[in-house]
């Protein structure tokens, strides 16, 4: 067909045939610095047009594990509807045996995902890479928002484990769930499914500048990488990737860096070592 829709890595397996499902949510509702995330699942998209499926690290072909892109879900409506219509698709991916790759949008969704992934599951532990530990109980009187994303999923799961945290509030810092990325598989449980949610603005800003709120003392790809490989040792059971900000990095190289993890961490996920 000479005519497709924008789709991640062009992928064109047929919905049965995929182990992998990708799903924009370009929302953009509660963000407090600067904006772009709305313009994030389409930036990824398109900036894996200039990357291979192929990870050199885990040695293994997202060509082999097969790959559908679902678009995106639309986000014009409350955004309790938005998490809501989230979770119900999340749920339906899990269901059906599909590893479900959300590409945000503002990190608010990892609310809806989990809740989704949890009623598919029963059981569930939430990974978050984040500079911002995003504990607060309320952020400028919303409940539900970006800055409380982690404290209202932590009451979903049944544990939180945050690696790349390094911006804090008040006594968030006390919180029992920051780790570093060498004790991960210690904080784990290897019986309970885990959910990831990769939050971009844990890699430092001069790797991945277009982000909404940068903080600078990152993790290195590297670092990254050595988190997914610790995680190949349990059930991750799907991902999100949220926070890019398009607009604030002209050289494009931030969405690149975000189309590169999702393939660096479904081939650690997914595809057995060879
Ligand atoms: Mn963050």
């Amino acid at each position: 067909m000479s005519v497709r829709p924008l789709s991640f890595l062009a992928a064109d397996r047929p919905f049965e045939k995929a182990k992998v499902a990708i799903l924009g949510v370009p929302l953009e509702r509660t963000v407090s610095f600067r904006g772009g995330p709305a313009q994030a699942p389409a930036a990824i998209r398109l900036a894996s047009d200039s990357v291979e499926p192929y990870s050199a690290i885990f040695r293994a072909d997202l060509q082999g594990i097969g790959l559908c892109d679902l678009g995106d879900i639309d986000v014009h409506m409350p955004l309790v509807q938005v998490l809501s219509s989230l979770g119900r698709e999340t749920e339906k991916l899990l269901q059906a045996g599909k590893f479900p790759v959300v590409l945000g949008g503002e990190h608010t969704i990892t609310l809806g995902a989990v809740r989704g992934a949890k009623a598919a599951l029963g059981r569930l532990q939430l990974l978050a890479l984040d500079a911002h530990s995003d504990l607060r109980e309320e952020y400028e009187g919303e409940r539900v928002c970006h800055a409380t994303v982690l404290r209202r999923s932590w009451e979903e799961v049944e544990r939180l484990v945050i690696v790349g945290a390094r911006s804090f509030f008040g006594g968030e810092v006390r919180e029992p769930v920051f780790v570093q990325p060498s004790e991960l598989s210690d904080r784990l449980d290897p019986k309970v499914p885990v959910w990831l949610s990769l939050d971009l603005d844990a890699l430092d800003p001069s790797l991945c500048p277009g982000v909404t709120n940068p903080e600078p003392g990152g993790l290195s790809y590297r670092e990254v990488i050595e988190v997914f490989r610790a995680l190949q040792g349990f059930n991750v059971v799907g991902l999100d990737l949220v926070e890019l900000a398009p607009p604030y990095d002209p050289s494009g190289v931030s969405a690149v860096t975000a189309a590169k993890l999702v393939i660096e961490a479904i081939c650690a996920f997914l595809s057995p070592r060879i």
